[in-house]
């Protein structure tokens, strides 16, 4: 039983793509409980379950008509409670994705809301005369489309089949408790709340996102009574130092957490090809562990997620030193000072796919830049920068072995080469480094309830530290050269993703050292 958030170690399943048990392309809920000892395995003790609810599928689960009902694809409500009851069963906790701020054009709501400017239903979503501003949705285009039914445009920040939900409507803010309390009543843990800072709109402002009904809404929401105990983690593209508190600040009674995107929003766009230096991203995750420390509340530390491309490809080498990136990354993300959340296939050290031509992806941000910049230019140089941003990366069925199996979305591309079975029987297995990492950081209470410092940080290595009481343990991590060595006294190796020590570090040398302590140096 875990006794504090601290002690949580996420792993954020993307149910169509995990693992599918009868063979219809598709992940399923019994695919996920075929892999309970496996995660157990790992180590892992909770996990955030990504939509499987009733959904048209634009946005892959994220456009959901029925928030009570499961999509026959993955499951049924008797697979999902016997799935929560053997997470339970193996001592790890379950958060639910909770997508709060649309549905999907299909949900009866809005089918109801489109009929009439007088439908009892017509103010659980947005609709205007004439677009009030220039809001752009993330899938490209206006984020207000035209309905011809009562000619009115409705607003839908993200697919045209994704209508933003009226908040500022008590009805639906008493719906969305409704589809919190059926779930909790469940047995779940928690949510992961999506875009949860554009609940509340400013339309006199440039652009969707933290009106001024913002944490009213939320702490209506989650400081009730039958909420006070579960994990919720914000999607909040938003937070940054000056409303951290507001989000998180425990007597606020709103969020245990939030993810801030800080480190991840380091290029112009995913679709730019740009690999940010692995400086600039441990330069943004220390700044936000100060912020949250500050106020009293864990962080978040990831870089995967079902939205971001895999990390060995965007952050470290994919080729050469793949497993030693793969660790290293895994290292940075398990050992920091958050709560660390690891997605699908980062334990096996997954990188991006590559495919030629863009009927073989799926994801709807995807297909939204393709269609806006095909034939601006060389279609080749288009296809490159779809490959190392798109979100289909991380959506690829897992590869559990070298067999092909049917599939939903395209299959991995470097399936033969890089699965579990494979990965599990090697040498150099990301799987065991992961596994050591996690039973690191369960064994030593200096990484969940230490304090965190950075020692150096440079263009070719981080070091930081992690204390608590006589115990300290130093962690070296070498960007992608080789490079000196930080200087380490005292100092026992505990962790190293290279054979030895050498007079330097290697590329992606991933250490772990403990400072010996007074008694026996
Ligand atoms: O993502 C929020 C979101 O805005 C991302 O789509 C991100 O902005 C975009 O990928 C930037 O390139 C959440 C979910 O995680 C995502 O899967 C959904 O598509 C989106 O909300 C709508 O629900």
């Amino acid at each position: 039983m875990l006794k504090t958030d601290k002690e949580r170690i996420f792993y954020q399943i993307y149910p169509k793509s995990f693992c599918d048990s009868n063979g219809d392309g598709v992940g399923d809920f019994r695919g996920i409980i075929s892999k309970i000892p496996y995660l157990k395995e790992l180590g892992i003790n909770s996990v955030w379950i990504s939509p499987f609810f009733e959904s048209p599928g634009v946005d892959s689960g994220y456009d959901i008509s029925d928030y009570r009902a499961i999509d026959p694809k993955i499951g049924t409500m008797e697979d999902f409670e016997e799935m929560v009851a053997l997470f339970h069963k193996n001592g790890i906790d379950v958060i639910l994705d909770f997508v709060a701020n649309h549905t999907s054009t299909e949900h009866v709501w809005f089918q109801q809301s489109k009929k009439s400017k007088d439908n009892p239903f017509r103010d659980y979503y947005i609709w205007r005369k004439t677009p009030p501003n220039d809001w752009q949705s993330t899938f490209g285009g206006s984020a207000w489309e035209f309905d011809e039914t009562t000619g009115e445009y409705y607003l839908r920040t993200f697919a045209k089949e994704q209508a933003d939900l009226n908040w500022e409507n008590p009805n639906v803010r008493k719906e969305m408790q409704a589809v919190v309390d059926f779930w909790l009543e469940k047995g779940v843990n928690g949510f992961r709340c999506d875009v949860l800072d554009l609940i509340s709109k400013d339309f006199s402002s440039p652009e969707n996102g933290s009106g001024p009904k913002l944490h009213e809404y939320i702490r209506e929401l989650f400081s009730r009574e039958n909420c006070k105990n579960i994990f919720t983690v914000g999607e909040c593209w938003s937070a940054k130092k000056e409303n951290a508190e507001l989000f998180c600040k425990k007597d606020r009674k709103e969020l245990t957490t939030v993810f801030a995107f800080h480190h991840l929003c380091l290029d112009n766009g995913r679709f730019c090809m740009e690999k940010p230096s692995l400086k600039a991203v441990c330069e943004k995750l220390s700044k936000w562990q100060k912020v949250m420390s500050d106020i009293g509340a864990p962080a978040t530390v990831f870089l995967e997620n079902h939205d971001q491309a895999r990390s060995v490809s965007r952050f470290g080498d994919d080729t050469k030193y793949r497993f030693e990136s793969a660790t290293a990354l895994g290292g940075l993300v398990l050992l920091h000072g958050g709560i660390p959340f690891l997605y699908q296939g980062q334990e096996i050290g997954f990188t991006n796919s590559y495919h030629q031509n863009i009927a073989e992806f799926d994801d709807a941000e995807t297909l939204g830049y393709y269609a806006i910049e095909h034939g601006k230019t060389d279609e080749r140089a288009l296809m490159e920068k779809i490959n190392f941003g798109s979100r289909d990366n991380p959506r690829h069925l897992i590869s559990w072995d070298a067999e092909r199996k049917k599939s939903w979305i395209a299959p991995y591309s470097r399936q033969g080469e890089i699965n579990v079975a494979k990965d599990r029987s090697a040498p150099k297995s990301v799987f065991a480094f992961y596994q050591s990492l996690i039973a690191l950081r369960k064994r030593e209470n200096c990484f969940t309830e230490g304090e965190f410092e950075d020692v150096e940080l440079t263009d070719d290595y981080y070091v930081f530290k992690r204390s608590l009481g006589e115990k300290t343990f130093f962690v070296a991590f070498a960007f992608g050269q080789k490079c000196a060595a930080p200087k380490m006294e005292n100092a026992e190796v505990i962790l190293n993703n290279y054979p030895s020590v050498g007079d330097g570090l290697m590329p992606y040398q991933f250490i772990v050292y403990q400072k010996k302590e007074k008694g026996n140096r």
